[in-house]
Order: structure tokens, then sequence, then C-alpha cells
């Protein structure tokens, strides 16, 4: 069964090849086009060009963006559940070290914390922002904003008409589309396919733009190389649905101003008005059970029930209409690692064959992109998110890739590399869809 499972990932590498071979300089420049590599490309041209004038501390204006009454902290934790209890303190966790963590918390919850004698360090937001980040997000330009995403996607299913469609599958809290990208040869649109079917999601979180950036670039990759034997089977024999930005009204906000926000939840106006929901505790898995916080202003509030927001609600209907989907991956960012069922428990999935092949998905994903395959749980235990409710409602193999990086806004540079090593995975993880329990048979 290695031997398998190795002969079918040498065999999606080998489909990768060409699509990584380089272009001249003068096709990058001429480049109005689609292509995968004139895309990325240009993502570094644009990241270079940024850099001309590089920043030596943090912008004027992201110090100020950050002052917003949060507090960077970071705290002793030795185990997942020490960070289950953080985060139902409403502690962001955003940096996990072997005996402590580090993330965002309002001022005022953090006496619930350091009144346990458990913060190591703590400083505003803005002192954290002035001391870490020397990018300016006009060198960021690179990444898709909401309007250059909705646009790709739109010409990529206008270039491939014959096998993409674009759908919106419901409207933001402020009203903007959710688009999806579906591929598929024979169904467009809506229209229902017996197909094995594969899902991708991003930004899920706002502030994670490198996880916009992955499932758009593999929607550029799959068109691009649709005539490779490989790629041209899955899209012959499979129902490919991309959502690269479910979250675009926090994705907007965190940039809107030229200056980041640090922005986590989508943009609901709470009973105290204050401002969010976290998209990945909405979901009806172990709903407000541990690792979420029930007070409005906190980065990891799960809202007042499950669904009750249209982002989170807009998959549930999504998912529920199409029985035919097989595998998921939902993009955040940033600890490098895989993760697989259950988040919200420290139980492993009951079902022992499902779990062989959670194991041997993520290992295979891990090893094709450098990360860590784990138990979503033992990272911290958390209720609530899309992986565990997928799979519990619909037998799904959902995962969870948190991409690589250094913070939130680790610069362009880094999205050529990372799409490359997770264009690697996604397309594994469709060589699998067909029949996800063939790799453990
Ligand atoms: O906390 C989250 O929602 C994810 N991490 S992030 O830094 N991107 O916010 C991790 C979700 C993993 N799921 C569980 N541990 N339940
Ligand atoms: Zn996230």
């Amino acid at each position: 069964m290695r031997k398998f499972a190795l002969s079918l990932a040498l065999t999606v590498l080998y489909s990768l090849a060409p699509a990584f071979a380089a272009d001249s300089a003068e096709n990058i420049r001429a480049s109005a086009n689609l292509s995968f590599n004139n895309i990325l490309n240009q993502l570094t041209a644009d990241y270079a060009k940024g850099l001309e004038t590089p920043a030596q501390s943090a912008a004027p204006e992201l110090v100020q963006a950050a002052q917003d009454g949060r507090y960077w902290v970071t705290a002793y934790a030795a185990d997942s559940h020490a960070r289950t209890r953080l985060l139902e303190a409403g502690l962001d966790i955003v940096e996990i070290q072997k005996d402590r963590v580090s993330g965002l918390i309002r001022k005022d919850a953090l006496p619930s914390i350091s009144g346990k004698g458990l913060v190591i360090e703590s400083m505003p937001l803005e002192e954290y922002a002035g001391r870490h980040f020397k990018d300016f997000p006009a060198a960021d330009a690179a990444y898709h904003n909401y309007k250059e995403t909705t646009d790709l996607l739109n010409a990529l299913a206008t270039k491939n008409s014959d096998i993409a469609s674009l759908t919106s599958i419901g409207k933001t809290i402020e009203g903007r589309d959710i688009w999806c990208l579906r591929v598929n040869s024979t169904a467009k649109g809506a229209a229902a396919s017996p197909k094995p079917g594969a899902l991708y999601i991003g930004n899920h979180h706002a502030r994670e733009h490198l996880s916009n950036e992955v499932p758009l670039l593999f929607a550029v990759w799959l068109m691009d190389n649709r005539s490779a034997p490989e790629v041209r089977k899955y899209i012959d024999t499979l129902d490919i649905y991309i959502i690269p930005m479910l979250n675009p009204d926090g994705a907007e906000y965190d940039i809107r101003t030229g200056s980041y926000k640090w922005q986590r939840k989508n943009m609901r106006v709470n009973s105290d008005k204050t401002i969010g929901v976290d998209l990945n505790r909405n979901y009806d898995s172990w709903f407000g059970g541990q690792g979420t916080s029930h007070y409005p202003s906190a980065d990891t509030y799960c809202g007042p029930s499950a669904f009750s927001e249209p982002e989170s609600m807009a998959i549930k209907k999504f998912v529920e209409a199409r029985k035919n989907l097989k595998t998921l991956m939902s993009y955040h960012s940033y600890a490098s690692s895989i993760l697989y069922p259950y988040g919200g428990s420290d139980a492993d999935v009951p079902d022992a064959q499902d779990k062989k092949v959670f194991v041997k998905m993520a290992g295979e994903m891990g090893r094709l992109t450098g990360y860590t395959p784990e138990k979503s749980s033992d990272m911290y235990i958390a209720t609530g998110d899309t992986c565990d409710w997928a799979y519990t409602t619909g037998k799904i193999f959902a995962f969870t890739t948190e991409l690589e990086g250094d913070s939130f806004y680790p610069g362009a540079s880094i999205i050529d590399k990372t799409v490359k090593s997770n264009v690697k995975a996604a397309a594994y993880m469709l060589s699998v869809t067909d029949n996800p329990y063939k790799i453990v048979q």
C-alpha cells in the first residue's frame, strides 16, 4: 500500500512539473493572461517593486491601526488543554511554543489570565506592531483583494467556460457575494453531479490573506494545466469547488485604509456593538463548548448560536446540498500544519478506518508541504470549527491547513513557495477524492 501511495504522489508531482517551468521576463511583462507561472512571477515582481523603498521600522499607519485596545500577550500554557482554557478566556492564540503561547487579547480580559499568574509578557498591540513589522501594506499589493479575487475567478470561468462556472453561494453580512468556482466537465452552476466532490475554502479568518492566495492560485493552476493528463482526469471525473474568500468583509476591512487592522472575525455588529463573530467557532460541532469565548468582544467569539452568520450558513447550505462531497480543505495561517478531526474534542474520530484515512492523507500532505500533520485538538481544543462539522455531518474527509509564515502579514515574497507546495497537496487531495478509502485498503 505504501508503494501505491508513493507512486500516486509521484504521478501528482510529475504532473506539476510543467507548471513550474520558468518564463521569460518579456513573457511576464506582456502577460495579461491567466498562466499560473506568469501570475506567480508577477506577484514576485510586484513584491520586489515594493521593496525598492523598504521600511526600516513599522509603518506609522500600521502602528496607528493597531491602537484598538488589544494587547499582545505571551502566557504559560504547557499543553493543549491549557491552551484551550486561554482561548476561552478570550486569548486569540497566534503562536504556540512548547510551554507558552502568544496572541491577542482585549485589555478588559487581560486580568482573567494575569490574575492566575500565567502572563509572561504583555504589551499594547501598537507597541508589538512597532517592534515586529517592517512591511508596508503597499509592499503587499501582490495579494488579491476582493475585487481582484472576483475578477480573476471571473476571468478563469470565462476563459474555461466549457469546464468551469462561477456562482455566488450566498451573501456576507455586508452584502458581498461569496464566490465559488466550480470545475466539472459535465455540470455547471448548481446542477447536481454524481461525481465525487472536493471543496477548498480560504479566508475564514480575515487577516489570513495567504489563505485566499493558495486556493485562488490553485484554481489558476488547475485551469492552466487542464490538458495535462492527470489534471484532465480530475476535471473529467470529479466535482471540484473552490471558495477562496469566505470572509471578504473582514478581509476588506483589514486592508481598507492601507494599514492592517488585525481583523480575525467577520463584520457582524454584535448585540453590544462590538464587531465580529469567529466563523471558525460558528459551526454546529460541540458549538459553544471548549476553546471559544462567549464574549462578543473576544476574537474567539462563537456567536449567539450555531450558524448565526451568513458566511458559515452559506457553507452549511452548500455542503448539505452536495452529498457527493468526499474531501474538504480549509486554509488558515500560520502554523505550518495539516490538521484533522477532531478539533473540538480530545477524542479520535470513532471509526478506525476513517482515522486511518485522515492520518494517511494528512501525512502525505504534510510530506508535500513540509508541514506537520497532527490531530487538531493536539494544537488546542476549539469547538465549532468547519472540519469537525463537515466530517460529522457528511463523512467528508475534512482538513485544516495552517499555512507557513511568521506572522499574519509575512509579506508577498512568501506567496510563491507557499502556493507551489500547497498546490501539490491540493492536487494530492484530488487524487484520492474518487475514493479516499483506497489509500488504506
Ligand atoms: O483557531 C483556529 O480557528 C485555527 N487556527 S488560527 O490561528 N488560523 O485561527 C485552528 C483551527 C483548528 N481547529 C481546532 N483546533 N479545533
Ligand atoms: Zn485562521
